[in-house]
C-alpha cells in the first residue's frame, strides 16, 4: 500500500542520546539497544472510520520515538499495517451500504492525510491485511508444519498452550484474560474450542463476506496473524518495538507473541513492548464503537493549524490515560504563537544546552511534556529579550521541528 508523504527533518547539532523506554512485559524502564537499522512496528487502523484524537495520540507518541532513534542515528526501519478486512469493518460496510473496499480506502485515504497534516513521519511499510495474505497464509502453514492450529468446524484455531510464555506480554491474571478476549473481537465461549483464549488464524468463507482461495481453503485471515505475518515479513524476528495503544495489550500482542515465537522458533517476538495510553471524550475511551469521537479531519476542517493539534496531543505523556477537553486547543494554539514568535527572534539565550535537555527528557521515556516546558522556558527567556545569540532562534527551531515534529 502506498505510504503517506515524506517530511523534511532537520539536521540538529550535538550527539542524539540512548532510549530507554517502558516495556508493558517487563513492567520497567529499560534501554532500547537498536543495530543501526532499528526495527518498529505500530499497530495501524481498522479503516472503517475517520481518524479521531485517540489515534494521533498513539501515533505522534510512535513518531516521537521513531525521531528520537533517527537523531541518534539509526535507519529506522517502520512497518505499519492496516486492518483493510475485518468484521468491524464489514459490519460499518453493510450498515452504510457501501462497497468494504471502498469504504477501506477512503478511511486509509483519510488517516493519511491526517498524519501528514500532523507531520507524522511515515513508515517505510505500510502494508495492508488484504495485500499480506500470501504471508499469512504462510505463517498459518508454517504453523500447522509444527502441528499448532486446530480446526473448529472449518476454521483454524491456534492452540495457546503451545506457548510456554503465553501471559507474559500483559502479565494478566487468567479471569481477565477471558473478559478482555470477548470484548475485544475474540471469541471465547465458541465450542470446539481446546480453549476459550485460542484465536482464530482462518475464517472459512462465509455468505456475503469476502473471502479468497488459498491453500488454506477458501476464506479470509484473522486478525493477530495478521500483524505477526507482516512483522516477520518487513522486519524478521525478533525486532526492537511493537508499538500501540494500550488496549491492544491483551489479545493482541500477547497473540502476536505467541504466534510469532511459535511459528519461527525464536525465543522473542519483540524486544520492548510499548503501548500508548488512551484518551477519552466526556469519560470514555474515544472508541468508533462508542461514537465519542473528535476526529483530526473536523478540526483541521475548523481552521485548527495541525501543529497545535499537534502540540495539543503532546502536552500529555504517551503513557497516560487522559481526557480531551475544550480547554486543549486554545492552551497549544497559545503555546504555538509564543514559540512562533521566538523562533523569529533577533537573539535568544544559546541553543546547546537547551537541545541536549529536550533530548535527555525525549530519552526517558519519551516524556513530551518535559521537553514542551524546557523549550517553554527558552522562549519565555527569548521574548523578554535575554540572550544574545543569533542563531539560537533557528537552531531551536530545527530542534523543535527535528525532535518533536512542530514546525514553527
Ligand atoms: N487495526 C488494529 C490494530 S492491528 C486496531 O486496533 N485498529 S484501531 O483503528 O482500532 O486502532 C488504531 C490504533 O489506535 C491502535 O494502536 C489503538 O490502540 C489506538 N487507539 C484506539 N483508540 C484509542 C484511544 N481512544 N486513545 C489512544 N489510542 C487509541
Ligand atoms: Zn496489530
Amino acid at each position: 500500500m502506498q505510504s503517506w508523504r515524506e517530511q523534511v527533518v532537520p539536521e540538529i547539532p550535538g550527539p542524539g542520546v540512548p532510549l530507554r523506554l517502558y516495556d508493558t512485559a517487563t513492567q520497567e524502564l529499560r534501554a532500547t539497544a537498536p543495530a543501526q537499522r532499528a526495527t518498529l512496528y505500530v499497530c495501524g487502523i481498522t479503516p472503517y472510520d475517520a481518524t479521531h484524537m485517540g489515534h494521533a495520540a498513539t501515533y505522534v507518541a510512535f513518531d516521537l520515538l521513531n525521531r528520537f532513534w533517527r537523531d541518534a542515528g539509526h535507519n529506522v526501519c517502520y512497518v505499519q499495517n492496516v486492518t483493510d478486512v475485518d468484521d468491524p469493518l464489514l459490519e460499518r460496510a453493510v450498515e452504510s451500504g457501501q462497497d468494504w473496499r471502498e469504504l477501506a480506502d477512503s478511511e486509509t485515504e483519510l488517516f493519511r492525510s491526517d498524519m501528514g497534516a500532523l507531520r507524522v513521519l511515515p513508515p517505510r511499510y505500510y502494508i495492508g491485511a488484504v495485500e499480506s495474505i500470501p504471508a499469512i497464509v504462510e505463517g498459518i502453514e508454517a504453523l500447522r508444519e509444527l502441528d499448532a492450529v486446530y480446526d473448529v468446524d472449518g476454521d483454524l484455531y491456534f492452540p495457546v498452550a503451545r506457548d510456554p510464555g503465553f501471559g507474559s506480554v500483559s502479565g494478566l491474571p487468567r479471569a481477565q484474560m477471558v473478559q478482555d478476549f470477548a470484548e475485544r473481537g475474540g471469541d471465547p465461549d465458541r465450542a470446539g474450542k481446546r480453549d476459550p483464549l485460542d484465536p482464530l488464524l482462518w475464517q472459512a468463507a462465509r455468505e456475503g463476506e469476502p473471502s479468497w482461495h488459498t491453500d488454506l481453503g477458501h476464506g479470509r485471515p484473522g486478525w493477530h496473524v495478521e500483524c505477526t505475518a507482516i512483522a516477520e515479513e518487513y522486519l524478521g524476528l525478533p525486532f526492537d518495538v511493537q508499538g500501540g495503544g494500550s488496549d491492544l495489550i491483551f489479545p493482541h500482542h500477547e497473540m502476536c507473541a505467541s504466534l510469532g515465537k511459535v511459528g519461527s522458533g525464536e525465543a522473542i517476538f519483540a524486544r520492548h513492548y510499548v503501548h500508548s495510553g488512551m484518551v477519552g471524550l466526556d469519560g470514555h475511551k474515544m472508541s468508533k464503537s462508542r461514537g465519542n469521537l473528535v476526529l483530526v479531519r473536523d478540526l483541521r476542517a475548523d481552521g485548527n493549524d495541525p501543529m497545535a493539534i499537534r502540540l495539543a496531543l503532546l502536552a500529555h505523556h504517551y503513557r497516560s490515560d487522559w481526557q480531551w477537553t475544550q480547554d486543549e486547543l486554545p492552551r497549544a494554539q497559545q503555546r504555538l504563537a509564543s514559540w512562533r514568535a521566538a523562533g523569529k527572534a533577533e537573539t535568544a539565550p544559546p541553543a546547546g544546552r537547551v537541545i541536549d535537555a529536550m533530548r535527555q527528557s525525549l530519552g526517558s521515556d519519551l516524556d513530551a511534556p518535559g521537553a514542551l516546558s524546557i523549550v517553554d522556558d527558552w522562549v519565555a527567556e527569548t521574548v523578554l529579550g535575554r540572550g544574545s545569540d543569533r542563531d539560537a532562534p533557528h537552531a531551536i527551531s530545527c530542534a523543535v521541528d527535528a525532535l518533536l515534529g512542530v514546525e514553527l
